[in-house]
C-alpha cells in the first residue's frame, strides 16, 4: 500500500486511513492509494465493510490546491484526478463508511458523498468552499448534495462555500450518525458498530447517485435557484464560480446524472482556467503566508496573554475590547471619566445587540463577553495585564504622556501596544524605560468587524512580542500582517495617495458618484469617496495636521476634503460629508458638495473635463501599486502578498483581482508602467515613477519573479 493511505483491520472491517498531513489533501497518489486499498477489499473475502477516516487532526480536507497551479500552467495533465476513485467507491459491492473528523471540505466531502454512508464526530465541519478558490465542486458535489441536502441547500453550501456543522449536516441527511465522543478514536468506534449494524441488516450499498428524491422539481425549484444567483451575486459579487456552481446544480435537476457529470467538468475547467480562480488561490495561500516571519519562526517563543488593558473606550478602543473579549480574554477598559466610559460600554453594547439581533452571537455569548469587559478611571488595575493597548486619539503628546503612564503602572514584561494608524511608533516607544516591548497592533474600523490587524514593528521591538502580537490576531479569527514602521505603514500610506487621486479626479470635473461607481464596479467594497465619509473626514483633517508634512512648493495638492472638513461636513457621523445620508445611513448624492467643488476648481484654474471610468480605474488602483512598490523596496512590507492582503482585508479590494500588487503583475508591469509614466507626463510631481517597478518594467518582470528571486 502506498504510504499515503494506510489498512487495518478490526474484525471484519477494513478501516482505510488517509495520511497526508496535514490537512489529508487529495494529492497525486492519495486517491489512486484509497481506491486500490477499496479494491483490494473488495475482493477480500473476510471483509465485510469499509472505513474511510483521516489520519491526524482531519478527515479529507479537499483537494491539493497546489496542484491546480500545475494544470492550469500544463505542467500536469488535468487527468481523471479523483473521479475513478469516486466509481470505486460508489460501486463498491461493500458498505463503505467515511468516518469524519475535523474538517470535510471541497473534494474531501465529495468523496464522502461517493461512500454509501456518512458518520462523523459532532465538532465537525462539512463544506464546499470551492467558490472561495475561484472554482466550483468538481467532483460530484454539485450533483451528489441536492440528492442528500435538496436542492436549496446544496445551491447555497456550493454558491456561498460557508462550511456546515455536523448537526446542519445529520438534519439534511449528508449525515447519517453522529457519533459520541469527541476524539478520533471514539469516532473509529462509533463507526465501526455503525458498520456492525449495517452488516448485520444485509450490508446495503445505497448509491447517492440513484437518489432523485430530493431534487424537486422544475417549477418548485425556479424560484430557489433565482433567490440564490441574487444571494451569491450580492454576497460574491462580481465573481463566475458562484453563478457556475448554481448552473451545474441546476443541471443536475434537469439531465441524467453522467450528462451533468460532463457538464460540471467543463464548468469547472472554465473556472480554473480564469483570472478570478488564480487571484482567489493567490490569496489562500497568501493569508497563510503572511504568517511566516523570516527571523521569528513560528515555533518562536510567545508570551502569555491571559489578561489585556485598552486605554481609550472610545469607538476604536471599544471595538479592541470587544476582540479581547471575543477571545475570551479578560480587558479592562479605561477612560478619563465616569461619562467617557459609560458612552463607551452603551456603544459595545449597541454592537453585540446589533450582532444578536442578526443572530451572530447568542445573548448568553454577549452577556458573558461583557462581563469580560471590566471598566475602570484608574490605572492601578493595569498590574496584572500582560497586554495594554493604547486607543487614545490621533496625537504623538497624547500618546508619549500615555506610554510614560503605561511604563509605570505596568508590570515589566507586559506588552505596550499602540492601535496608532499612522504615527512614528519608535517615538512612542522612545519614551518608555524598556521600548522592545512596545508593539504596533493597527486594527480598522470598525475594530470588532474589520479582520485585518497591522502588526507594526519598531526598531527595538523584541521577537518573542511580535510573535506574540501575531499569535493574538489569529485568537482574534483576525488576519495579521507584520509591517514596518513609517507614516501610515502600509495600508494608511498607500491609502493618502489613493485618496488624493480621488479628489483630483472630482477636482477635475468627474461627478463623485461616477468616481465612487467606477471603483465599485472594479470590485471595491466601496468607493474611495464613500469610505472618506464613514471613516470621518475630521479624522482624516487631524491626521493631515498631526503628520505636518512639508509639502513641495508648487506641488499640486486636493483641497475639496479639507473645504468639507471646514463645512463641517464630517461624514456619516454628521449625516454629511462627500454625500448625504439618510435613515440606516443611506447615502445620496449631494448637489450642494458638487457646486463647492465646481467653485474650488474655478478658483484653483483646474481645467474641468469629462473623466470616463478606465481614468478613474487606473488612477486610483495604479497610484496604489506605485506606492506599494516603495513600501516593497524599503522592506515596510515583508512580500508583494502582504501588501495585497493588507488590500484585501482592510480597505475592501476585490479578492478575486488578488490584491494591488497581484493585479498589477496579472495586467503586466510594463503597461502599468508605461500609464504611470503617462500620468506622470500629465500631472507631474506625485507621478514619479517607483525605482522598483521602472526596474521591474524594464526586465519584463513581475513582483512575483522579484520576490521569487529573493527567497
Ligand atoms: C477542491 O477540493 C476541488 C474539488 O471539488 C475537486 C475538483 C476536481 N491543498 O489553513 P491551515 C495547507 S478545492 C493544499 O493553516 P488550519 C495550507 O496551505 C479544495 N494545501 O490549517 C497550510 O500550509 P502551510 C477545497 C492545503 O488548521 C497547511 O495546509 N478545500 C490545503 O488553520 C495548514 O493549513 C478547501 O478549500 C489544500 N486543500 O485549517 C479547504 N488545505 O503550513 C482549504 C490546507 O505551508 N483548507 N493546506 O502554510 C482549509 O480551509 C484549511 O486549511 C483547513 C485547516 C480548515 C482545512
Amino acid at each position: 500500500m502506498s504510504e499515503l493511505v494506510a489498512v487495518s483491520r478490526s474484525g471484519d472491517v477494513a478501516v482505510v486511513t488517509v495520511q497526508n498531513p496535514p490537512v489529508n489533501a487529495l494529492s497525486p497518489g492519495v486517491p489512486e492509494g484509497i481506491a486500490a486499498a477499496v479494491e483490494d477489499a473488495a475482493a477480500d473475502d473476510t471483509v465485510r465493510a469499509m472505513v474511510l477516516i483521516g489520519d491526524g487532526r482531519t478527515f479529507i480536507a479537499g483537494a491539493d490546491i497546489r496542484e491546480f497551479a500545475k494544470i492550469r500552467s500544463g505542467q500536469r495533465e488535468r487527468g481523471e484526478g479523483i473521479h475513478p476513485l469516486l466509481f470505486t467507491l460508489e460501486d463498491c459491492p461493500k458498505p463503505v463508511i467515511a468516518a469524519i473528523h475535523g474538517t470535510a471540505f471541497g473534494g474531501g466531502l465529495e468523496v464522502a458523498l461517493a461512500c454509501h454512508y456518512r458518520v462523523a464526530l459532532a465538532s465537525a465541519q462539512v463544506g464546499q468552499p470551492e467558490v472561495k478558490l475561484g472554482i466550483l465542486p468538481g467532483a460530484g458535489g454539485t450533483l451528489r448534495l441536492p440528492r442528500l441536502a435538496g436542492v436549496a441547500k446544496a445551491a447555497e453550501m456550493c454558491a456561498i462555500g460557508d462550511p456546515i456543522t455536523a448537526q446542519d449536516a445529520l438534519d439534511h441527511h449528508i449525515l447519517d450518525r453522529i457519533v459520541e465522543g469527541g476524539s478520533r478514536e471514539s469516532l473509529l468506534a462509533g463507526t465501526l458498530a455503525f458498520a456492525a449494524e449495517l452488516i448485520a441488516d444485509g450490508a446495503k450499498t445505497p448509491r447517492v447517485r440513484d437518489n432523485d428524491e430530493r431534487l424537486g422539481d422544475m417549477a418548485a425549484n425556479a424560484p430557489i435557484f433565482a433567490k440564490m444567483r441574487a444571494l451569491a451575486h450580492q454576497k460574491r459579487r462580481g465573481q463566475m464560480a458562484p453563478q457556475k456552481s448554481i448552473d451545474s446544480v441546476e443541471a443536475a435537476t434537469k439531465m441524467p446524472f453522467e450528462e451533468a457529470r460532463v457538464l460540471t467538468a467543463k464548468l469547472f475547467m472554465e473556472c480554473l482556467h480564469s483570472p478570478q480562480s488564480e487571484a482567489l488561490i493567490h490569496v489562500f495561500f497568501g493569508e497563510r503566508e503572511v504568517r511566516k516571519i523570516p527571523d521569528v519562526p513560528s515555533d518562536s517563543r510567545t508570551r502569555k496573554i491571559a489578561k489585556a488593558a485598552i486605554v481609550g473606550a472610545g469607538t476604536m478602543g471599544g471595538g479592541i475590547a470587544m476582540n479581547y473579549a471575543n477571545a475570551g480574554i479578560p480587558v479592562r477598559l479605561k477612560e478619563v471619566s465616569e461619562q467617557a466610559l459609560q458612552r463607551g460600554l452603551a456603544r459595545i453594547r449597541a454592537n453585540y445587540d446589533h450582532s444578536v439581533k442578526r443572530g451572530r452571537f447568542t445573548p448568553e455569548f454577549v452577556r458573558e463577553r461583557m462581563d469580560l469587559i471590566q471598566p475602570t478611571l484608574s490605572y492601578k488595575e493595569f498590574a496584572d495585564a500582560d497586554i495594554v493597548v493604547e486607543a487614545v486619539f490621533e496625537n504623538m503628546e497624547l500618546k508619549k504622556t500615555v506610554f510614560r503612564e503605561l511604563d509605570e503602572a505596568t508590570k515589566p514584561e507586559a506588552i505596550l501596544a499602540t492601535n496608532t494608524s499612522t504615527l512614528d511608533v519608535d517615538e512612542i516607544a522612545s519614551v518608555t524605560a524598556d521600548p522592545t516591548r512596545v508593539i504596533g497592533t493597527h486594527f480598522f474600523s470598525p475594530a470588532n468587524v474589520m479582520r485585518l490587524l497591522e502588526v507594526v514593528r519598531g526598531k527595538k521591538t523584541a521577537k518573542d512580542v511580535i510573535a506574540t502580537a501575531m499569535q493574538l490576531g489569529r485568537r482574534m479569527k483576525k488576519v495579521g500582517v507584520l509591517v514596518g514602521n513609517c507614516h501610515g505603514f502600509v495600508g494608511n500610506r498607500m491609502f493618502v495617495p489613493y485618496m488624493r487621486e480621488a479628489q483630483f479626479l472630482v477636482e477635475e470635473g468627474a461627478n463623485i458618484v461616477d468616481v465612487d461607481q467606477a471603483l465599485e464596479d472594479f470590485g471595491m467594497a466601496m468607493g474611495p469617496l464613500a469610505v472618506g465619509d464613514l471613516a470621518g473626514i475630521d479624522v482624516a483633517w487631524r491626521i493631515r495636521r498631526e503628520a505636518g508634512h512639508e509639502q513641495p512648493e508648487g506641488v499640486r495638492q486636493p483641497l475639496s476634503e479639507d473645504a468639507l472638513y471646514e463645512m463641517g461636513r464630517y461624514g456619516q457621523k454628521t449625516g454629511a460629508g462627500w454625500y448625504r445620508y439618510g435613515e440606516n445611513r443611506k447615502r445620496s448624492p449631494d448637489p450642494n458638495v458638487q457646486t463647492v467643488i465646481t467653485d474650488i476648481a474655478a478658483r484653483a484654474g483646474l481645467e474641468q473635463r469629462t473623466i470616463g471610468a478606465r481614468e478613474i480605474v487606473d488612477r486610483a488602483i495604479y497610484t496604489l501599486v506605485n506606492e506599494g512598490a516603495r513600501i516593497l523596496e524599503e522592506g515596510i512590507a515583508l512580500r508583494p502578498v502582504d501588501i495585497d492582503i493588507v488590500y484585501l482585508y482592510g480597505y475592501g479590494f476585490p479578492a478575486y483581482k488578488g490584491g494591488p500588487m497581484w493585479y498589477a503583475d496579472w495586467v503586466g508591469l510594463q503597461s502599468v508602467y508605461e500609464r504611470i509614466l503617462e500620468f506622470e507626463a500629465q500631472h507631474g510631481h506625485w507621478w514619479k515613477p517607483a525605482p522598483l517597478l521602472a526596474r521591474l518594467a524594464a526586465e519584463r518582470k513581475t513582483f512575483s519573479d522579484w520576490q521569487r528571486e529573493r527567497s
